[in-house]
């Protein structure tokens, strides 16, 4: 079995590939698992578009039937949006899903794996995982964050969710050696908020400099992926002091409740809707949006295109 056998382009990737335009992958946990039907579908589409606009072309990426979908066709889509027993696969579950044929949603790790074995090399998301308060004694640390050392794809996301342990996930993605560039400020952003009051690792100000590092780790044989922190924008933000008490809540309910592995990012993300009632989501689709741009704009750079 080669590779052609499990990768199905959708007729707007293969075109885009033909043609050596540039491409952005895109998740899909955050569509089954990350946001409520049908503002998930309303919102993966907004989200293509974005980066239509931007002059790349989206690819969302999604198990189905014993093949990885790069790019979905608007009825695809909607069958992911809308099914309820979709899997959320990580690298563990990766080959499983295939070989089982069931419905696979991709997580970050999972997506930074397809959208490299597609030649994709920029991925759009909205927040990734990490690890999670209390992980020394739960362990419960994201497969994201290793992932990052193993795959080179460069992640925009709009940092971390404070329901993490931020400091900690900075740390053991410093372990792993992960190049952590906040985008246009010296903080790292803490999802919902433009700050965490961190100071992250690296700044870059412009699409040149994160293309021009992808390429020289590339270039030197460093191998891993990038991630980009690109922070709310301010008309969206909810500032920490609003949200911090609904964090401490959901966290409270989450451990009375037992609720762990899986589980737990799902839980939090539909208790911070809830708590926030709903507008933790409109938060979330505008920073997904605004990191679609982002890693449209990189897209272009490492194509060699210009850039807004
Ligand atoms: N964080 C978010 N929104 C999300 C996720 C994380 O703010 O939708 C999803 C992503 O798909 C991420 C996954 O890769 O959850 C991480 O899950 P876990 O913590 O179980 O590794
Ligand atoms: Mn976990």
């Amino acid at each position: 079995m080669t590779l052609s056998n499990v990768l199905t382009f959708s007729p707007e990737v293969a075109e885009a590939r033909a043609a050596g335009r540039p491409l952005v992958a895109l998740e899909s946990t955050i569509i089954t698992h990350g946001m409520p039907w049908p503002q998930n579908v309303e919102t993966a589409r907004a989200v293509e578009d974005e980066i239509r606009a931007a002059g790349a072309v989206p690819a969302t990426l999604a198990l189905m039937a014993g093949r990885i979908h790069v790019g979905l066709t608007s009825q695809e889509l909607e069958r992911l949006g809308q099914t309820r027993d979709a899997m959320k696969v990580s690298r563990a579950d990766l080959a499983a899903c295939l070989a089982l044929g069931r419905m696979g949603a991709t997580t970050v790790a999972a997506t930074m794996i397809c959208a490299h074995l597609a030649g994709i090399s920029v991925f759009a998301t909205g927040g990734i995982g990490g690890v999670h308060r209390g992980a020394e004694v739960s362990f419960d640390i994201s497969a994201d964050l290793a992932e990052f050392s193993l795959t080179p794809v460069t992640v925009v996301g709009a940092g971390a969710k404070a329901i993490l342990d931020l400091p900690k996930t900075l740390e053991v993605l410093e372990t792993y050696g992960v190049p952590v560039i906040a985008y246009g400020q010296d903080d790292f952003p803490a999802f919902w908020s433009r700050s965490s009051g961190l100071k992250a690792p690296l700044r870059m100000d412009n699409v040149g400099q994160i293309a021009a590092s992808h390429l020289m780790r590339v270039n030197l044989g460093v191998t891993g992926g990038q991630f980009v922190a690109n922070p709310i924008p301010i008309e969206a933000e909810i500032p920490r002091a609003e949200i911090d008490p609904f964090i401490e809540q959901a966290l409270a309910e989450a451990q009375r409740a037992g609720i762990s592995a899986k589980a737990v990012t799902p839980f939090l993300l539909q208790r911070m809707f809830e708590l926030t009632q709903g507008r933790s989501l409109i938060c979330n689709i505008a920073l997904v949006k605004n990191n679609a741009r982002l890693a449209a704009g990189i897209a272009r750079a490492l194509n060699g295109l210009p850039t807004s």
